[in-house]
């Protein structure tokens, strides 16, 4: 039986021969069944392997767990003798008080909410071939479960897409078919020969996007020439120069950091049978005799998201004759130019504990260190922390998108909990104070050492995305995790003894601060550091828009809204700095609103997600709905988008296509996101209850109504919501799931409603 092992915020799967209850085991046999027999239609999974085991512990061994059970028989009681009007109070309290009473469930002992950030299809590949060249071991069970993990997310055309509800595409299938292969399944198996023909029906593999074809170079199966050059020299370019990668995004720098240092090394697996025959398997035409140079920009029309400028095709031609010819110096450049690169993989690896900043750099880190030295240290610290990436649901083992999204999910829990007021400060206080310390035990404490050489931004007193052993900086966790912080230590349930000292907070507002940007906006982990005509040399076909950390509406919002509490809590601190980075924060959100009123999300599925950003930015600068254009405008473009039942639903085609497409049916996290921003645009004013005003707002009010009837609606018997489409997203193109967002929002919006548009009924 698998067991699921959380500590510090990290959490992984081990199998254990011994244990589990025949119950258990059927009730997770059950959900696999469930998910294959349902895979076409239903793509992603509910996480309903952890939430069986979580459920399953008994109420006393769990954290958390405050006695409800008078309480819950008193809200039955109440129902039955209020009357109607009274009546709809009343449901309100029992969906929230069943919501926390199964979600608390699911919190683990060190405060955190646990979850699948699965998602991507690229990633488990990329760590089954590091596996498989540096011989690590994964262990037969993990093996089974990620062939299950492929099998089920195969499509119909025997394809792999980029993600799991993207149609396929050659990266999706060219890499997951060599990763079934590795796993050990036989060329003549049938999803295997399915995959195949997807990949020869379209010319082989030698179409697969720049960062297949790297990881088809270390295995062998692409030869070096077809690659466009991965110029590790740019790394001692000085700093003045735009393009140098210290500039970058830093996804993007740290990700084309160990490309290049494998790339300028030509570093290549040895050769063994497997590969000898997927060299047959992947090409139409015998390896030996391809065209390799002429294979550089060489990209299936499947994957295609971003298209090349031609600057950029003249850049990698001018490059590949520096690889190729003799130059006086090039091998000491050479040569001093993978010393560096190597220094900079191993400063992250030992700055994130091996964790590393995300899931494609974690392997390829590893496997620059495993070709450095094989049977050095470094290298195998990597190994233990492999499986913070590995995830178990019912429909297999997959790698996730980042070693989790601990702080983030417990950060917006908290808040949404705190909204849910007197319920769960009354019935859940320890709920509350089991949040209150993973927000202290995940806070940053420190600045990374030299920080500056290593490019890295200050992150002494942010939080991460995840755990501090991670400990990236964030500029909207940090503002996340400070609200969260501000809000339980304002309910009443947290001892003062444990209360963050003033220090702590003035940190997190300090990181806040200096990351505004020159727009006044907040980009993610660094301030902007270059020029978006970067983008012309964004060298992967499949993402947009990576080059530098933009500005976004999501972590403007959220910085603006978490100065805003802190100001109100310690109206003394920093004063005028704060007022001003507020002031221009919401004049960048207004600046960048769209026509039709709405924001685009870089991060979640897409206009309904940034709107609800826009709207709570605007909100906490002290925009109101009277005083602006641009809430009013916010509303109205939220209300032409809610369909009869009463729901939102966005495809994530809204995200590639960059206008808004519907999902064919309501989607609960839409639904809420929806919700809370007009509740918040509309509810807060405080002349609202005004005559004339209430007049002109009975619009909005009943619509808003409608999304709460159908969150009431949609709710299932023990508290939960159903997982319904993907509602994540990263580089414009590649989504990413949020397990835990179908229990946070909904509870959060009828939360939201109840304490502050009640007076109406
Ligand atoms: C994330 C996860 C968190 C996310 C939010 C905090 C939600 C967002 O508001 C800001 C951006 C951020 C930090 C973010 C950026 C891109 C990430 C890191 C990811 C979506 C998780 C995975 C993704 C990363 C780029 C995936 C690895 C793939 C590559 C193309 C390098």
């Amino acid at each position: 039986m698998w067991k699921i092992t959380c500590e510090r915020g990290r959490q992984w799967w081990d199998w254990q021969e011994e244990g589990g209850s025949e119950e258990l085991i059927n009730q997770v046999e059950t959900a696999r069944k469930d998910f294959e027999k349902n895979k076409h239609q239903q793509k992603h999974s509910a996480d309903r392997i952890l939430r069986t085991i979580a459920l399953y512990r008994p109420l006393n061994e769990a954290y958390g767990m405050d006695d409800v059970t008078d309480y819950m028989k008193s809200l039955d009681k109440r129902m039955s003798q209020e009357d109607e009007g009274k009546r709809y109070r009343i449901q309100l309290e029992k969906s929230l008080a069943t919501a926390i009473q199964y979600y608390r469930r699911l919190q683990m002992s060190d405060g955190h909410w646990p979850g699948d950030y699965g998602g991507p299809m690229f990633l488990l590949p990329g760590l089954v071939i590091v596996c498989y060249i540096t011989e690590t071991d994964l262990g037969n069970e993990t093996k089974k479960e990620m062939k299950r993990y492929l099998y089920n997310h195969q499509n119909e055309d025997g394809g792999w897409g980029l993600h799991i509800e993207a149609p396929s595409s050659m990266f999706g299938t060219a890499m997951n078919y060599v990763a079934l292969r590795i796993l050990g399944v036989d060329r003549d198996d049938s999803a295997a020969i399915a995959a195949r023909n997807w990949i020869l029906q379209r010319g082989g593999a030698l179409g697969i996007p720049s960062w297949g074809k790297l990881y088809l170079a270390v295995l062998g199966l692409y030869h070096w020439d077809g690659l466009n050059p991965l110029t590790p020299e740019m790394w001692i370019l000085p700093y003045w120069v735009p393009i140098h990668p210290g500039r970058f995004w830093c996804h993007c720098r740290i990700v084309y950091l160990p490309m290049s240092y494998l790339y300028g090394r030509r570093a290549t697996a040895k050769e063994t049978s497997l590969i000898r025959e997927l060299k047959e398997e992947l090409y139409l035409d015998n390896f030996d005799q391809i065209d390799w140079n002429a294979q550089r920009e060489n990209c299936c029309k499947e994957d295609i998201y971003t298209h090349r400028p031609k600057v950029q095709s003249w850049l990698w031609t001018i490059l590949s004759w520096y690889e190729k010819f003799p130059i006086p110096g090039k091998s000491y450049l050479r040569n001093l130019a993978l010393e560096e690169t190597l220094l900079q993989v191993k400063k992250e690896d030992e700055y994130t504990d091996f964790i590393c900043i995300g899931p494609v750099n974690k392997v390829l880190n590893m496997l620059c260190c495993y070709f450095d030295d094989p049977y050095s240290e470094h290298f195998k610290k990597h190994i233990p922390r492999l499986k913070d990436y590995l995830w178990l649901a019912e429909d297999g083992m997959k790698m996730q998108g980042y070693n989790g999204s601990q702080l983030w999910d417990t950060a917006f829990s908290a808040q949404a909990l705190c909204e849910a007021g007197s319920i769960t400060r009354h019935h859940f206080p320890s709920t509350l104070q089991l949040a209150h310390h993973y927000l202290d035990i995940a806070q940053v404490r420190e600045n990374v050492p030299q920080g500056e050489r290593y490019y890295r931004h200050i992150s002494k007193g942010a939080w991460p995305f995840s755990t501090r052993d991670h400990g990236w900086p964030i500029s909207d966790c940090t503002a996340e995790g400070l609200k969260a912080v501000l809000a339980l230590e304002a309910c009443g349930s947290i001892p003062k003894e444990q209360f963050f000292s003033h220090e702590r907070l003035f940190d997190a507002v300090d990181v806040s601060l200096s990351l505004q940007n020159k727009d006044g906006g907040w980009a993610t982990y660094e301030n902007t550091r270059s020029y978006s005509w970067l983008e012309w040399i964004n060298p992967s076909e499949v993402f947009g828009d990576i080059m530098i950390d933009y500005s976004c509406v999501e972590c403007t919002s959220s910085s603006i809204q978490g100065l805003a509490a802190f100001r109100a809590r310690h109206p003394g601190h920093r004063r005028a700095q704060v007022d001003i980075a507020i002031e221009r924060g919401a004049r960048y959100i207004e600046s960048i609103q769209r026509p039709d009123g709405s924001w685009y999300g870089s991060w979640g599925v897409c206009f309904t997600y940034g709107t609800w950003f826009g709207v709570e930015g605007l909100v906490a600068a002290g925009r109101t709905f009277e005083s602006c254009e641009s809430l009013p405008k916010a509303c109205r473009f939220l209300c032409s988008k809610q369909k009869s039942d009463g729901s939102w639903g966005e495809s994530y085609r809204s995200c590639t296509d960059k206008v808004w497409m519907e999902a064919e049916q309501g989607q609960v996290v839409h639904t809420a996101w929806a919700v809370i921003a007009l509740i918040k645009a509309i509810c807060t004013s405080h002349s609202m209850w005004h005559s004339d005003v209430h007049v002109s707002h009975q619009a909005y009010h009943s619509s808003i109504r409608k999304g709460i009837d159908f969150l009431l609606e949609s709710q299932l018997e023990n508290g939960d919501w159903p997982q319904q489409r993907i509602s994540g997203v990263f580089n414009r193109n590649c989504m990413i799931s949020y397990s835990n967002y179908r229990n946070i929002f909904p509870l959060w919006a009828i939360a939201l409603y109840r304490s502050r548009c009640l007076e109406e009924i």
